[in-house]
């Protein structure tokens, strides 16, 4: 067996071993850069669920490393759920949503719940121009800078299905109502809409800000400021 095997086996058996029932250990990366890492960390936070944080820093030699001691995929979000692992950050919130039945942390209407995993899905799997052209960085201040066409495209659609959603089912100020798992899976695009400076119709900047202030948002973000790595490949985009 090889070093590297070995040290793999013996870091999964201690997370078996440092887990009891029900604990939930979620593996981040950087607060300020990590988009997919804030979606499930924003979830669990807003729905008041204990867990302990563990954050692997991005773009260092040992990365790679640290994040398989954790990761299958080698890749985080992962959330370690009595010493099993579920990677990406959308199978994490089902999880969640299925632990924690009575948290409604998706919409409790049957035709909202469908819409929600519609957007959650479509956010997952699309928008490459924004995640390229406008990649998160909460630190950062960058007015009008990033719209390719592509991200122009995706803020349109982003846009159209903001609108969609709060006239729909937003009465109560998030996109289907209640904060769900759906504004947590748009948090970090809040985020780089606040970073570019994206203008937006007034109920949509309203959303915006509601997100922003959110206190599982706030939270993230006033450690996203607190954070002391930069990334210079990341920083010194654009
Ligand atoms: N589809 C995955 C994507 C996760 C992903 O791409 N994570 C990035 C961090 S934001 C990562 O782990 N990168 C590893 C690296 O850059 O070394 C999810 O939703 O969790």
């Amino acid at each position: 067996m090889q070093d590297t095997e070995l040290e793999s086996m013996t870091a999964a058996l201690a997370v078996a071993a440092s887990t009891g029932p029900g604990h939930l250990q979620l593996v981040i990366a950087n607060k300020n850069y990590s988009s997919w890492s804030m979606r499930p960390w924003v979830a669990l936070t807003a729905f008041d669920i204990p867990f302990e944080e563990i954050r692997i820093c991005l773009d260092r030699p040992d990365t790679y490393q640290q994040i398989a001691l954790y990761s299958p995929s080698g890749r985080v979000p992962v959330l370690i759920a009595d010493g099993h692992a579920i990677w990406d950050s959308l199978a994490i919130c089902e999880y969640l949503a299925e632990q924690f039945p009575r948290h409604g942390m998706w919409p409790r209407d049957l035709r909202a719940r469908a819409t929600a995993r519609s957007i959650c899905a479509e956010m997952h799997a699309s928008f490459s121009g924004l995640r390229h052209d406008m990649s998160m960085n909460i630190r950062a201040s960058r007015p009008g800078k990033g719209r390719t066409p592509d991200a122009q495209a995706d803020i349109g659609r982003i846009c159209e299905i903001w609108e969609q959603c709060l006239s729909g089912f937003g009465h109560r100020g998030f996109l289907f109502g209640d904060f769900s798992i759906a504004d947590a899976f748009y948090a970090p695009v809040v985020m780089r809409f606040l970073t570019y400076d994206v203008a937006l119709a007034p109920a949509l900047q309203a959303y915006v800000e509601r997100v922003a202030e959110h206190p599982a948002v706030a939270l993230w973000v006033a450690q996203a400021h607190a954070e002391t790595e930069a990334i210079p490949k990341y920083d010194n985009a654009q």
